[in-house]
């Protein structure tokens, strides 16, 4: 274990250094829940922060991948570098197993400033949110500029990883007018641009009034989400979506609200750590010291409850051992 830990040691350098396998492999370790993750990923810490991070949110199929493509386009025009996670919490696929991706975004695939990504629910124990966030962390000190984070929006987990992001942009597509009465408050909330994506089908001008009227009775904020038609597949509007990204990033940098988003981000991670911890340390502790069986057979005999049990248990134990964690 020691040389496999010194070999992954190296894997970060090798990251820091640009490579692209050092990145995918690091990847790889997160979504499997590696018993070394947590070492590498404490290294890899310190190089984060730097990189601007967009969620990508729609239905399946809204165009999301498409969309992703040419923003690609985008900001690689403007000398920026991309990483790309594609997360498909419905896929049981990872690993860039997701074929529609990659046959779409295969024009980035020989780049050297993009690194394309899939993420699906296979291994990924910690919660694809999680593994999505940490995956972040890994591209976000590879170096990448932007760092797109693509999800279909579906349920809570979705809204979970989007509020990950900086930046957030809803996709939407004109669905014959009843579709902005079926869309998720929560995904209405996370929106800090909305895309009325495939506006080359009938309705998309309807959608787009509705989220506005919508957007009207959400009343003053500093922030007011645009509503911007787009054509993925040919590209049209692409660039007023770049736009809006940047000024809605303007925003966040004056308002001092990027700050207040990472720190928020910061406060998950942490608390997630300390849960972590806490968790694992009092069940090698209850292993290693405490006749848990002896205990179960007492509350099954009624001899004791599991309440006073469980309050017994945890005076017991020496959770915090001092190690800050290093293990893993
Ligand atoms: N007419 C029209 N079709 C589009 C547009 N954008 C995407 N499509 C089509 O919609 C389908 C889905 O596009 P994707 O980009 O894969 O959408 P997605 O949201 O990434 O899909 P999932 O990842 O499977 O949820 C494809 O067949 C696209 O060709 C558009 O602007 N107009
Ligand atoms: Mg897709």
């Amino acid at each position: 274990m020691l040389i496999r830990g010194v070999l992954m040691h190296h894997l970060v350098k090798d990251l820091l250094a640009g490579n692209r396998r050092a990145a995918a492999r690091l990847i790889t370790l997160i979504e499997n829940d590696d018993e070394e993750k947590r070492s590498l990923l404490k290294e890899i810490y310190p190089h984060t922060g730097k990189a601007f991070i967009i969620g990508i949110t729609g239905a399946p199929g809204a165009g999301k991948s498409s969309l992703v493509d040419r923003l690609l386009q985008q900001i690689r025009a403007e000398g920026l570098t991309a990483g790309i996670i594609a997360v498909d919490p419905t896929s049981p696929f990872s690993g860039g197993a997701i074929l529609g991706d990659r046959i779409r975004m295969q024009d980035h695939a020989l780049d050297a400033g993009v690194f394309i990504r899939s993420m699906g629910t296979r291994g990924s124990l910690g919660g694809l949110s999680r593994s999505t966030r940490e995956a972040i962390q890994v591209l976000d000190a590879f170096g990448k500029d932007i760092v797109i984070v693509e999800t279909v929006g579906v349920g809570q987990s979705e809204v979970d990883i989007v509020k990950t992001a900086d930046s957030t942009v809803v996709i939407l597509t004109p669905a014959g007018g009843d579709s902005v009465q079926t869309i998720k408050a929560g995904i209405m909330e996370i929106a800090d641009v909305f895309v009325i994506n495939k506006a080359d089908l009938p309705g998309a001008e309807r959608t787009a009034t509705e989220i506005n009227m919508m957007l009207d009775m959400n009343g003053e904020k500093p922030w007011r989400p645009p509503v911007l038609p787009t054509v993925s597949i040919k590209g049209d509007g692409v660039d007023k979506l770049w736009e809006a990204l940047q000024e809605h990033r303007t925003f966040l940098e004056d308002s001092g609200k990027l700050l207040d988003v990472r720190r928020q981000r910061v406060r998950r991670e942490l608390t997630e750590q300390v849960e972590y911890l806490v968790k694992t340390r009092i069940w090698d502790e209850v292993r290693d010291t405490i006749e848990l069986d002896s205990l179960v057979e007492k509350i099954s005999k009624r001899q004791q409850d599991p309440y006073s049990a469980a309050g017994e248990l945890l005076a017991k134990i020496n959770f915090y051992k001092g190690d800050h964690g290093e293990g893993g």
